[in-house]
């Protein structure tokens, strides 16, 4: 019989990935929506009639006990929640309720309705933080900088706990940034590819940037949403740094998408103030040997080609709508 997975956050990049990977894999996938005057599917529209669409929000346990009871999963994966830094200054109460609280409640959904289902959370980089080591690994102390951090490092110790206090099969992947042509256009790849694409074509001539020093471990989420399943198919949980090991300025990121356009990127960006974070998390590299040892994962897509297939994904996109 087909494995039976749920995915919440399914309408996201990782979901998408994630769902189309379970399908290759003979899954049946059930992904959570939540109510939306105007629908989200864009990213899932391929696949929209492989997958069973169940409708829950994690503000309402309600809804995520009767969506756990519906799909009746083998494998949970909670992929949902407030995901955009800045927006976490702004809406810090909403934050926490989505991404910490929210994992509280899908946990407790769970173990009414599916206790034997394998969990996994959505555990980021962005709780190392104010880093206290470099690399950053498993037992790296957290420090975050952000009210979407310390809502991370919530539902990260709140899945260690639900482990430890009722032996679910609950992991944690701490994954750093990673990225595609499906990347919201507010995070700073695809906002620089975008707007690469848009100069390109004539239809922009500025880009305006925040802190170019900054340093992140960027990968490829085809890569990593693989990661997750190897974390659910052990013979017991645990949690795993996801990363490449490599990190890399902000301005590296830009020039190489500028650079793979014909472009040169001092001629458009400009810095704005208006961008920089109240705090800042100033470098990030991860160590996956833990992942690469137990999980035998490795990434296979490089910064280079992941920053030449977004921004040639762009220039199609903008190409299209000048038609
Ligand atoms: P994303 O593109 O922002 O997707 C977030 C998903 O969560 C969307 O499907 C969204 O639905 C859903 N969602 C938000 N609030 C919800 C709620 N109250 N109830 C139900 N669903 C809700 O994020 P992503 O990049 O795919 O990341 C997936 C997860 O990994 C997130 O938890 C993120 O914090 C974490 N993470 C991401 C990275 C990264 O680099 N991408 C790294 C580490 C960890 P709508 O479509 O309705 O908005
Ligand atoms: O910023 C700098 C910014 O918004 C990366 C999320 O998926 O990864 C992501 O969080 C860096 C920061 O991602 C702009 O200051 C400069 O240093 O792409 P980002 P993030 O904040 O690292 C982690 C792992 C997650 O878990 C999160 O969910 O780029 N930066 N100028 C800028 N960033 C943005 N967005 N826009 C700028 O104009």
């Amino acid at each position: 019989m087909a494995k039976r997975a749920l995915i919440t956050g399914i309408t996201g990049q990782d979901g998408s990935f994630l769902a189309e990977f379970l399908l290759e894999q003979g899954y049946d996938v059930y992904g959570m929506t939540r109510r939306s005057s105007t629908n989200s599917f864009d990213r899932i529209s391929h696949i929209i009639d492989k997958v069973t669409l169940l409708s829950g929000d994690l503000l309402d346990e309600h809804s995520l006990a009767s969506t756990i009871r519906q799909a009746r999963p083998d494998e949970v994966y909670n992929l949902a929640a407030q995901s955009f830094v800045p927006t976490s200054w702004s809406q810090p109460v909403l934050t926490a309720e989505f991404t910490a609280v929210g994992v509280s409640r899908l946990l407790e959904a769970m173990r009414s309705a599916k206790p034997d289902a394998r969990f996994y959370q959505a555990s980021s980089s962005e709780m190392f933080g104010k880093v206290q080591e470099t690399p950053q690994t498993e037992t790296t102390p957290f420090y975050p900088r952000s009210p979407y951090g310390v809502a991370k490092v919530y539902g990260h110790w709140i899945t260690v706990n639900y482990r430890e206090s009722y032996d679910l099969y609950a992991c944690s992947g701490i994954l750093f940034n990673h990225e595609s042509p499906r990347r919201g256009l507010e995070f700073v790849s695809r906002k620089v590819t975008d707007a690469v694409a848009r100069i390109k074509l004539g239809k922009a001539t500025e880009l305006r940037m925040g802190n170019l020093q900054a340093r992140r471990d960027w990968g490829h989420a085809a890569d990593y949403v693989r990661a997750m399943w190897l974390m659910l198919q052990q013979g017991r949980p645990d949690d795993y740094v996801i990363a490449t090991g490599k990190t890399r300025t902000v301005q590296e990121l830009v020039e190489t998408a500028f650079d793979h356009a014909g472009l040169r990127w001092r001629d458009h960006v400009v810095i704005d103030q208006e961008l920089i974070r109240p705090a800042e998390v100033d470098a990030l590299v991860g160590d996956a040997s833990k992942a690469r040892r137990l999980l035998q994962w490795e990434p296979c897509v490089s910064f280079h080609q992941m920053i030449a297939e977004m921004v040639d994904a762009d220039l199609a996109r903008h190409a299209r709508m000048l038609v």
